[in-house]
């Protein structure tokens, strides 16, 4: 049914009150992009929100001067349980500042030199798994094996807590609270006036009373057990003894609650969707997986358990390329929202008044005509080196943009780099199932349901 459309401000205004597609938002938002264009106002009960794709557009709401992060619904309703945890703070609160300057050093590309061991362990983690799964001929179910292997890294490499997930049959509890958790923040969008949403909001508290109790275990074994295997400092370390230079204080305990259930939520989930899409296109092409294999097979050549070295993951120039190119297409968090400093004109025609806020598509931003005629074809190189120079920084915003930018951007590239190299050494994925690509989004993005067989790789293919 095509929604009633009427013009405001020559921009239309799709009301969505009665077919908002709740299992995944971003893909109604790309279609009206692709049917009104790059600007629209939607209307769900009687809320309005603008939301654009283009690349001059966005270019405007990049300039910090104008514009800044605004917390978007969906974000409010994430800070019902991450509180003032870096993602949800809002830009004036005190304890965004002071936990961002504590923090920024332990993400710096430098740092992952640090991390870099953890992500080789648990790495082995999965493909002792996966080797079980080639050897038998079943299938690996790969959202739910990324999100096993990116949890642990982040519970690791942040907390020096292991969540295990490798361990059983079934996923760390932490993992269903915490989707469910943002599935309610989603899905409290398209809430309809007038009924009772109790017993949903009351589940709601629960998991997060849950997230909360397990960030509490996290933080009380290090407490009791002194520093992380082999003394390096991580993210729990440094907040809980670094001091803010302003004050001498170091951050307070819910805060650093707060912190603990947005790392391990922000660290993991965005990941591990945007390994499982460079899977799936790499399962779909052969000609790209065979670029990265001769890029792998250089450095590790027949080495049967290859151990990467953090500049190894520097040298995977193309299988970086790949993720760049998949993060393009399927950008595992899809959407941020900017709000106006003072009331302006966006694009010299699009009143906002001061604060009001305008959200970005990015998967439609991700496709505008800068990007060339075939937008929605995969070809990573569009991120050789000379291409990526040749093209504005705000065509390309998968992590964010300005100073709320995601902070974990190098984190989640190395370890991301690192999986896809040593997973396209050692195996042949086998898309034995014919996959047909099902957008799911709890928030972020997932391939949902995507299954691979895999064959160990001997030396002749
Ligand atoms: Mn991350 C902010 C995407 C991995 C921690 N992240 C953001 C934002 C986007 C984003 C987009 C900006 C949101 C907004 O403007 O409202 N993040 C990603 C993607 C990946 C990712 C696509 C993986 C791929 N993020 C990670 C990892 C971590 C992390 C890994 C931690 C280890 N991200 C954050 C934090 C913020 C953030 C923390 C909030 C930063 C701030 O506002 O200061």
């Amino acid at each position: 049914v095509p929604p009633h459309t009427e013009i405001r401000d020559g921009l239309p205004v799709v009301d969505l009150s009665a077919a908002l597609r709740t299992g995944a938002p971003v893909l109604g938002a790309m279609e009206r992009v692709r049917r009104f264009g790059p600007a629209f106002y939607q209307r769900v009960h009687g809320q309005e929100q603008l939301f654009v794709a283009g690349l001059d557009l966005v270019t405007e709401l990049a300039d910090e001067q104008r514009f800044a992060k605004s917390l978007g619904p969906a974000l409010l309703n994430v800070r019902e349980f991450a509180g003032d945890g870096l993602f949800t703070a809002f830009n004036d609160e005190p304890n965004w500042a002071r936990a961002h300057d504590l923090l920024m050093p332990a993400f710096a590309l430098g740092s992952m030199h640090t991390y870099h061991p953890v992500m080789v362990r648990v790495a082995r983690r999965l493909i002792d798994a996966w080797d079980r799964h080639a050897a038998a001929g079943t299938p690996v179910d790969v959202p739910e094996d990324m999100t096993r292997m990116t949890l642990d890294t982040i519970g690791l490499a942040g907390f020096g807590f292991d969540f295990g997930s490798f361990r059983g049959e079934r996923q760390h509890p932490f993992v269903g609270a915490m989707v469910r958790c943002l599935t309610w923040a989603m899905k409290r969008l398209a809430r309809r006036p007038g009924v009772d949403y109790g017993e949903v909001d009351e589940a709601f508290r629960a998991d997060a009373g849950y997230l909360t109790s397990v960030v509490d275990e996290v933080i009380a074994a290090r407490t009791a057990g002194g520093a992380p295997d082999g003394g390096v400092e991580d993210l729990l370390g440094l907040m809980l003894r670094a001091v803010h230079p302003s004050d001498g204080k170091p951050l307070d305990a819910r805060n650093i609650r707060n912190q603990v259930i947005t790392f391990l939520i922000a660290g993991h989930e965005t990941t591990s969707g945007t390994l499982a899409f460079a899977l799936y296109f790499l399962a779909k092409h052969p000609e790209v997986l065979h670029r990265v294999r001769r890029e792998v097979d250089e450095l590790w050549g027949d080495v049967v358990d290859p151990e990467p070295t953090y500049e190894d993951v520097g040298r995977l120039r193309y299988t970086r390329q790949v993720l760049g190119e998949t993060l393009r297409l399927w950008p595992a968090a899809p959407a941020f929202v900017r709000q106006a400093r003072e009331d302006t004109l966006l694009g010299g025609r699009i009143p906002l008044r001061a604060g009001q806020p305008a959200g970005v598509i990015i998967p439609m931003l991700h496709r505008d005509p800068v990007w060339g005629d075939n937008p929605d074809l995969f070809d990573p190189a569009r991120f050789a080196p000379e291409a990526e120079s040749a093209r504005s920084p705000h065509a390309y915003k998968p992590f964010g943009t300005g100073e709320r930018a995601c902070i974990g951007r190098q984190f989640a590239l190395h370890e991301a780099t690192l999986l896809l190299g040593l997973l396209a050494h050692r195996y042949r994925l086998i898309d034995h199932d014919q996959y047909e690509l099902n957008v799911r989004q709890t928030l972020t993005i997932k391939p949902d349901g995507l299954t691979l067989t895999l064959i160990r790789r001997t030396s002749a293919d």
